[in-house]
């Protein structure tokens, strides 16, 4: 009797789903899922720069899906080494354990890499590259005798994804507010956004510099001895394209130096080519001592994340007995054999198509598109650097966000995907991005942002 009550369940379960698309079980993240399932935008096949939708309708991508499909979709060497790799070697148990492809892959990494920064431990996001790069901060600290260096120093506004650790060095109030008490232990620089004089600026703002020196008092307040480490995006996405003002990184890590802590820089979104170097680390010529990465190391196809740490980190832990685990971290999945066969065909077409340096040649016709929006009445600040733009619009009066959305909504219908936070729209293309897309893109944002409300 239950059985067959069940199966009767099970038969009308899927009788509604092929008759009409059931959008009630999913619970999408970081989604107005009501708004989204009175109106849903499915998306159903991929190729080079455009998305398409059921019935043929193109989409231009202009966020590299979500800032990680560096090399554009559906490319060839990437599905071959995804289709091989998984008839070969489907998994291989990540500890204590081996194979070719997590090494070759580490190997490669470091090469395109710039300075020490050599040891490659694997993730599988980015919010677990950032676990794991503020675990080693802190016990590296502790390994070399100054387990009394826990604390950790974030920025406001700043994005580490949504784990406990890397929320609660991150800044963003919308993100953290619902969650309890967070990580202990953590304090945060001020942001650089919206610094007098800065607006409009084209490239790297002029202003701003010394906001690093939050640093300083933050040593003089705790002491030195306690803090562990300060992790920061070399340039924020997530919060709308804010921009290191002229010299500030290198302040930062002139005031690490100065006193024992360790810096972090979150690359998930700089990473593999968005600001025409290979890393944002060779783009601002500053050497942080660990580096998180995601998203383009993988092009998006398969998840995966890797941290990027010095050799004298690495080394200071390998001083216990000889067959004692060094690091006791790590995931199911850690250098999972599909995710380096993916992020290797991923490497071999950025190398072949030369796609960590092209955003170089691209960015001062970028540029160029991005400020010539300057006219519009609702822009209130353009900004830029390699293949991204920040377009920040006035918030219409009571109704923070909606005036943004609203222009989403529109770029969807009109053929554009764009990204927006708060009431900023984000752009990241895949880097593999021609004028003519860059013409359509803001000659339709013009468009549109024209006859907003
Ligand atoms: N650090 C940074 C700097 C990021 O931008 C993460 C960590 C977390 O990565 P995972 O793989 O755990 O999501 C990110 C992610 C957007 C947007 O449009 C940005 C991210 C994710 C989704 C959307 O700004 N960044």
């Amino acid at each position: 009797m239950h059985y067959h009550a069940e199966r009767g369940n099970e038969d009308i379960k899927k009788k509604k789903f092929m008759t009409t698309q059931n959008l009630e079980n999913y619970w999408m993240p970081f989604t107005a899922n009501r708004q989204f399932k009175s109106k849903p935008r499915i998306l159903e096949s991929a190729n080079g720069m455009y998305y398409t939708e059921k019935g043929g309708r193109k989409i231009l991508d202009g966020v590299a899906g979500l800032w990680c499909c560096n090399a554009g979709h559906n490319r060839p060497r990437i599905v071959e080494a995804v289709r091989e790799q998984v008839g070969k070697l489907d998994y291989a148990p990540a500890f204590q354990m081996g194979h070719q492809k997590q090494f070759e892959l580490a190997e490669r990494l470091a090469g395109h890499m710039p300075g020490d920064l050599n040891k490659v431990f694997f993730t599988n996001s980015g919010s677990e590259s950032v676990e794991t790069a503020l675990k080693m901060a802190i016990a590296y600290h502790r390994v070399r005798g100054e387990g009394h260096r826990t604390r950790l120093i974030g920025r406001e506004k700043g994005y580490h994804g949504v784990n406990f650790g890397g929320m609660s060095v991150g800044g963003m109030p919308a993100n953290r507010k619902m969650f309890g008490s967070l990580v202990a232990g953590v304090d945060h620089l001020r942001h650089t956004h919206g610094v007098e004089g800065n607006a409009y600026s084209k490239g790297q703002p002029q202003y701003g510099e010394e906001l690093a020196d939050d640093l300083i008092r933050m040593v003089e307040l705790h002491d030195a001895s306690t803090i562990a480490a300060v992790i920061v995006e070399p340039l924020a996405g997530s919060a709308g394209v804010i921009l290191p003002p002229q010299g500030y990184l290198q302040r930062l890590r002139k005031i690490c130096d100065e006193h024992g802590i360790l810096l972090i820089f979150d690359e998930v979104i700089t990473g593999f080519g968005r600001l025409g170097t290979p890393f944002a680390v060779d783009y601002f010529d500053v050497e942080p001592d660990l580096v998180t990465t995601a998203k383009g190391l993988t092009n998006g196809v398969v998840p995966m994340g890797a941290v990027f740490a010095q050799d004298f980190i690495y080394d200071a832990f390998m001083d216990g007995p000889p067959n004692a685990v060094e690091f006791f971290h790590g995931y199911t999945y850690s250098g999972n054999p599909m995710a380096c066969a993916t992020a290797l065909g991923v490497l071999d077409t950025y190398e072949e198509e030369g796609l960590l340096t092209r955003a170089s040649s691209l960015a001062d016709y970028w540029q160029e598109k991005v400020h010539s929006l300057r006219d519009l009445e609702h822009v209130i600040d353009l900004r830029n650097l390699g293949l991204i733009a920040g377009i920040e619009l006035r918030p219409r009066e009571g109704a923070p966000t909606a005036r943004a959305f609203d222009a989403f909504l529109q770029a969807y219908d009109a053929g554009l995907l764009i990204r927006t936070t708060g009431d900023i729209i984000a752009l990241s293309p895949p880097l593999i991005i021609e004028k003519e897309h860059i013409d359509f893109a803001f000659g339709t944002l013009r468009e549109i942002i024209t006859n907003l409300e």
